[in-house]
């Protein structure tokens, strides 16, 4: 009986023994928990201030930069082009190309070096761009609609040479270039185009572009099927005497692969791509040239 009380008495203080740990446990834990949810807060808000200091750093320091004169930033940037020193950056900040400043670039009050001679009317359709009258329902003329995009009936009666109307600014015609300028390659890539939409645009380059500087003409096919592009053309551009070459893809390769395969067999020193239905205008091909000749000659300095 008293060894049983004893034992009760016993296991009783045993429980609230345990009782209490658990609450002071249960007490520990939760105390802990807020420390850890503080100092998660705590470094939530360092991490905001850290971030926020950034944003002013970066700030202050786009001020500091905008707040230079346009003489220290010149000084800073265009000293290595026209010094010539050796870490010269192709790129200036103010976007202007280092070599927009070409001293061999000059604008004079006679005629330019490159003018070309007055074109003249010659009395066929569409001589000086002007526009061909024709009846739009004509079954030619729909037809040609279909099978290209736009009128080639109308661009088949116009000549390959035909000349065209001067739509320069008149100031175009008194600057003066250097004339020991890189040659250039021509791409031209196609794919099914038009017999004299793409011939003029052949024409038209070798008409207006200075010999010395048009190394070639190459017409990328891009697996045209239209049999006027086959040997018809091939046999076309031998006229030329190996300045135009025709490359054809054994496949649909698209117009950017095509380009790239035209520029990979380029052999100037410059590459000129041009759609495979346009004509280029006078002079169009030295202003071209000059401030890459510009830029290359800045580079080797
Ligand atoms: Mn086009």
């Amino acid at each position: 009986m008293n060894r049983f009380s004893d034992t009760r008495e016993e296991s009783n203080r045993l429980q609230i023994v345990i009782d209490e740990k658990v609450k002071s446990s249960g007490k520990a834990m939760s105390l802990k928990r807020k420390f850890h949810e503080i100092r998660r807060l705590f470094r939530h808000q360092t991490i905001q201030f850290i971030a926020f200091a950034f944003v002013i750093l970066c700030v202050v320091f786009l001020l500091a930069t905008l707040g230079d004169s346009p003489e220290e930033r010149a000084g800073e940037h265009l000293s290595h082009v026209r010094g010539g020193r050796s870490n010269y950056n192709p790129i200036s900040d103010n976007g202007e190309l280092p070599g927009s400043e070409d001293p061999e670039t000059v604008l004079k009050d006679s005629l330019g070096n490159f003018e070309p001679a007055e074109e003249i009317d010659a009395g066929t359709p569409g001589e000086l761009g002007k526009p061909v009258q024709i009846d739009a329902g004509l079954p030619e003329v729909k037809r040609a609609f279909s099978e290209f995009g736009f009128n080639t009936h109308v661009s088949d009666m116009i000549s390959m040479n035909r000349s065209l109307p001067d739509v320069r600014m008149d100031q175009c015609k008194y600057w003066h270039y250097p004339e020991d300028l890189p040659t250039a390659s021509v791409v031209i890539a196609f794919h099914n185009e038009g017999w004299s939409p793409l011939l003029r645009t052949v024409h038209s380059v070798l008409k207006r572009s200075d010999p010395r500087y048009l190394k070639e003409i190459i017409l990328v096919d891009d697996f045209s099927d239209k049999e006027h592009l086959k040997d018809k053309l091939d046999n076309y551009v031998q006229q030329f005497n190996g300045i135009v070459k025709v490359i054809r893809n054994k496949e649909r390769e698209g117009l950017i692969r095509t380009r790239t395969i035209g520029a990979m067999a380029a052999k100037a020193e410059v590459v000129i791509f041009l759609d495979a239905h346009c004509e280029v205008n006078r002079n169009w091909l030295v202003p071209l040239l000059a401030p890459i000749r510009r830029n290359r000659f800045l580079e080797k300095l």
